[in-house]
């Protein structure tokens, strides 16, 4: 790190953990609401056919955030962006705790959930945080509103993974952080960044699929190891 100019990091739902947002798969379990496992209530085609029930789990998330704050980790990262020449923040997470903890220009590739979207004309509403349930319902064309969030089998937001990519491909180290890396093409990231020569460094409690690739795994909480580094 001493000798970094340029920085790269993925982070996922683990790094969140110790500000007490549940993880996807960690914990031994996947998770699960109202009988429904995340990934089919999380998905495009749930969107179509029950959006109500969307919004239900959506509004009970942003609840659950109301009493959630940055931790060491995401305030660690805020720290390095102004030690580098260049440092590219992407997270897979919806919560906002990174720019919570002052972390600028994040790259967001699976949006934010305290934003919604018109399902028609695609007109964006800043959510009030302390606003649960969500509002507004409508947008102004008539058409209902939903999450601002990317759910299995969409797109992610233009050019945010193309960013991503190019930072990856250039940087001198890449950090991978409390994800699975199981969810592509996020996933992609830090093999992009090992394919063109940079220094990988995973930070999770358990191995993931990029173990094997990484120069340096470092076992632990992001929240106890990254403000050490
Ligand atoms: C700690 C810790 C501590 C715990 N400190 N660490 C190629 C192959 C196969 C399939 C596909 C493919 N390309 C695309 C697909 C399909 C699909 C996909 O990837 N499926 C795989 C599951 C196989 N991808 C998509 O659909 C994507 N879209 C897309 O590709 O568009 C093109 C396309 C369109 C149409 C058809 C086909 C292609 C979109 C993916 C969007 C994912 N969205 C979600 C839900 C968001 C909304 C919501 O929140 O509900 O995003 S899924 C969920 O997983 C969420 C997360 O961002 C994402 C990643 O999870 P993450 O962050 O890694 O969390 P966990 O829980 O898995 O892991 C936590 C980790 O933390 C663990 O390792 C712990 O050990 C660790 N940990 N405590 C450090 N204290
Ligand atoms: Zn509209």
């Amino acid at each position: 790190m001493d000798r970094a100019n340029s920085v790269g990091i993925l982070t996922g739902a683990g790094i969140s953990a110790e500000s007490g947002v549940p993880t996807f798969r960690g914990g031994g379990g996947t998770a699960i609401w109202k009988g429904m496992r995340f990934d089919q209530i999380s998905s495009a085609e749930m969107v179509r056919r029950d959006l109500p029930a969307v919004w239900e789990w959506f509004d009970y998330r942003r609840g659950v955030l109301q009493e959630c704050e940055p931790n060491p980790a995401h305030r660690a990262i805020a720290n390095w962006q102004d030690r580098f020449e260049s440092l590219t923040l992407v997270t897979q997470n919806i919560d906002g705790l990174h720019r919570g903890a002052g972390s600028r220009d994040v790259i967001e590739v699976h949006g934010n959930i305290h934003r919604s979207r018109c399902v028609s004309c695609s007109k964006m509403f800043q959510m009030d945080r302390a606003c649960v349930p969500h509002d507004p319902d409508t947008c102004v064309c008539g058409s209902p509103v939903r999450p601002d969030v990317v759910l299995f089998g969409e797109m992610l937001p233009e050019g945010a993974y193309e960013k991503g990519a190019e930072a990856a491909a250039s940087c001198d180290v890449f950090f991978t952080i409390g994800t699975s890396a199981l969810v592509y093409p996020a996933a992609m990231l830090p093999e992009i960044a090992k394919r063109s020569g940079a220094f990988l460094v995973e930070v999770n409690p358990e191995e993931t699929p990029l173990t094997s690739s990484c120069d340096l795994s470092l076992r632990g909480k992001a929240g106890e190891l990254l403000p050490l580094l």
